[in-house]
């Protein structure tokens, strides 16, 4: 019987490099995100397994709720669960913060998180089997300047992967978390609210990683056998060293 994926974020970046890569190796893929155009656009590029298409806003929890629940029942026992829906909002020191920036960082990328793993958690430990997957970030393992609350939710991701290690360990769930430095999405377009000129100097000089490098890592990690958890992984670009200091050329 072939595997499900459930994969949040799916409309862009990462979490669609993620879908594409886990039909590969033969999932069948529940695809989330907001953007149901979307979503619709990549069910019809996988063509090689079934896809489904869940909209919802990972904030709020009753739609997660209510979103999870209305799958049919040949899609209710979900094997893998990417948790990559994210982004940064905005870049500036906390003395200049704007409340519905932080409330968007800590809603989308921990709240959101939580709500989307408590539905699709249960059957899991039901069946003793699964694998839940977490989008963190080098911001997560480091802070820099101006980066406070984005790198405060990353951080909580990154506790809350070593938690749920801990906590499934004897329900049979896996848990592993990526941290990913600086990709080339839509993530720095979200960051500036759509200034793509301040967007694209974030990779100016570099050869920056892009989706598929994530997507690849994520594949590898699911598809290990039964004895083996890759449990966290840091993937920076080549020219990069830390979250802050790379070679530009
Ligand atoms: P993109 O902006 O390209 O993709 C973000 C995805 O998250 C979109 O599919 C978007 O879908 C979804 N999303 C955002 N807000 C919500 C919401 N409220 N409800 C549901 N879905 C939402 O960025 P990336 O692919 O780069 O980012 C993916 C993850 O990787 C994030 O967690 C990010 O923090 C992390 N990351 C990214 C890095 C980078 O440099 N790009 C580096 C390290 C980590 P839609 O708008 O349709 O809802
Ligand atoms: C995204 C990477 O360095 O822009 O999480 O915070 S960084």
């Amino acid at each position: 019987m072939s595997k499900i994926a459930l994969v949040t974020g799916a409309t862009s970046g990462i979490g669609r490099a993620t879908a594409l890569q886990l039909a590969k190796l033969g999932y069948q893929i529940i695809a989330t995100g907001r953007r149901t155009e979307r979503l619709e656009e990549l069910k019809e590029e996988i063509t090689t397994v079934p896809v489904f298409t869940l909209a919802f806003d990972v904030r709020e929890k009753k739609a997660v709720k209510e979103a999870i629940a209305s799958l049919p029942e040949e899609w209710k026992q979900i094997d893998v669960l990417v948790n990559n829906a994210g982004n940064a909002h905005g870049l500036s020191p906390i003395q200049e913060g704007s409340l519905e920036d932080w409330d968007a960082m800590l809603d989308i990328n921990v709240k959101g998180l939580l709500y989307v793993t408590h539905e699709v958690l249960p059957q899991m430990v039901q069946r003793k089997k699964g694998h839940i997957v977490n989008i963190g970030s080098i911001a997560g393992k480091e802070v820099y300047a101006n980066g406070n609350v984005y790198c405060a939710s990353k951080h909580a991701v990154d506790a809350l992967s070593k938690a749920m290690r801990i906590d499934l360990i004897h329900e049979g769930v896996k848990v592993s978390e990526v941290n990913p430095g600086l990709v080339q999405t839509e993530f720095s377009e979200v960051r500036f609210k759509g200034d793509k000129e301040r967007a694209a100097n974030v990779y100016k000089g570099i050869d920056p990683l892009v989706a598929d490098d994530i997507a690849e890592v994520i594949a590898f990690m699911v598809s290990r056998p039964a004895h083996v958890n890759l449990s966290e992984v840091t993937i920076l670009a080549g020219a990069q060293a830390t979250a802050t200091i790379a070679n530009r050329k």
